[in-house]
């Protein structure tokens, strides 16, 4: 790692009192220089939290674009523009109009993986970890489910064990890193390691989540490997999270499924970017104010369920 850039980095960070955020996904030196490391909303409500006048966000833009939204009179830099989740962009506003058009008396839930303009056209926002929670509180029989049909299968296998009755009617998005968990990764694995625990994300196919111990947000999976007594987790999500679980869990042993399941966005954060970001002060994202005040009713409704 190189000294002088983190060094050049907490200065720059002291003179403009900004925060950097990391997201879970990132790099293991990026998430070294952050203030905070964690899941993108938990992040962009921590942030709004604190009396900094500058955000910085590494993390992908939907990401950046929330921290924003909670926190209009910061100041919030992406280090790189181009860092965009695939899965956020697989859905449109037009598209997504005219699935609404057809379903007219259904609610539509937004997972947090979406950009300000489709949350915007949401009743209610919801992470992985209370996706169940949202759909089930909401007062409406139908349910629109965007970008994820891996989250929305999942949430509805949840339902059914709830004993809760809902149609889902799933964008057919996806993410192509979490894709890339197959499951015969996790049978070779559990072979190999017949004493650890499989922890996997919703985002994985449904046949992959079959194979795990437990499907987790990000957020959980760090909770879950702090409590359980298992001294060796195989872990089913982007590679970033194994540096985040093994920095806070020196004693235990993390193996990811796979070394494939990486977020080539996520990726583009760089140390070098994120000292350019705070010495240029770039790069700048704005949420439209129109856009913005919608999407809040969104995240707010969410909270709703959740608190
Ligand atoms: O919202 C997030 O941060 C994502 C993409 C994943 C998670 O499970 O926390
Ligand atoms: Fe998007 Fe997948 Fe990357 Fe997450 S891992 S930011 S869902 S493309």
């Amino acid at each position: 790692m190189s000294v002088d850039l983190v060094s050049e980095i907490e200065r720059l960070k002291k003179e403009r009192n900004a925060v950097i955020l990391a997201h879970n996904y990132q790099v293991g030196e990026v998430q070294d220089v952050a203030d905070m490391v964690g899941d993108s909303l938990g992040l962009s409500r921590e942030a709004a939290e604190t009396d900094a006048d500058v955000i910085v966000f590494c993390g992908v833009y939907f990401m950046a674009e929330t921290a924003k939204i909670l926190s209009p009179e910061k100041t919030v830099l992406i280090p790189d523009p181009n860092a965009r989740c695939n899965m956020a962009a697989m859905i449109d506003v037009e598209g997504l109009r005219a699935l609404k058009a057809k379903h007219p008396s259904a609610q539509v839930v937004c997972y947090v993986n979406t950009t300000a303009d489709i949350k915007a056209e949401c009743d209610a926002c919801c992470t992985s970890a209370n996706a169940v929670d949202v759909v089930e509180g909401l007062d409406a029989d139908e349910i629109i489910f965007v970008p994820d049909k891996y989250l929305c299968a999942f949430v509805e296998k949840q339902l059914k064990e709830r004993g809760v009755k809902k149609k889902m009617i799933p964008w057919q998005g996806f993410c192509p890193t979490h894709l890339r968990i197959i499951p015969n990764y996790l049978k070779a694995l559990k072979e190999k390691h017949p004493g650890a625990r499989i922890i996997t994300h919703p985002e994985c196919t449904p046949d992959t989540n079959r194979l795990a111990d437990a499907v987790l947000s990000t957020s959980k999976m760090s909770k879950f490997a702090a409590e359980s007594d298992a001294k060796e987790i195989i872990v089913g999500t982007e590679v970033g999270m194994l540096h985040r679980l093994q920095t806070d869990n020196p004693g235990k042993k993390f193996t990811s499924a796979t070394e494939l399941a990486v977020c080539p966005n996520m990726k583009l954060i760089t140390l070098q970017k994120v000292y350019e970001s705070l010495r240029d002060m770039k790069f700048e994202v704005e949420v439209e104010e129109e856009i913005a005040k919608k999407a809040t009713k969104a995240i707010d409704r969410m909270m709703e369920f959740t608190g």
